[in-house]
């Protein structure tokens, strides 16, 4: 009788074990999907070339704006880049519409 106590505690410790493993399987596989676009990049990862400022193509290879409306309206001054100012501001309104 005792032994099978034992048993029955192996089985579940085993499986317990095999779901531990099966978890930790799929987390760099997450990690790799930038879609998890729960939080967004800095400015300075956007900023690709580094120059202060925030090209349409550099917007647009982080992923950070849709379309190219989405980067006009958050250009604010017009001047065809986007500050981190701008930058910052256009994040604050993605998550107020909550996408
Ligand atoms: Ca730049
Ligand atoms: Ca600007």
């Amino acid at each position: 009788m005792k032994s099978m106590t034992i048993q029955a505690s192996l089985t579940a410790l085993t499986m317990i074990m095999a779901a531990g493993a099966g978890m930790a399987d799929q987390l760099p596989e997450s990690s790799m999907h930038p879609a998890a676009m729960t939080q967004h990049p800095s400015f300075d990862q956007v900023d690709i070339n580094k120059d202060g400022a925030i090209t349409k193509d550099e917007a647009g290879a982080a992923k950070v704006v849709q379309q190219d409306s989405d980067f006009t309206s958050a250009d604010q001054d017009k001047d065809g880049v986007l500050s981190k100012t701008e930058y910052d501001a256009m994040l604050k309104a993605h998550d107020r519409r909550g996408g």
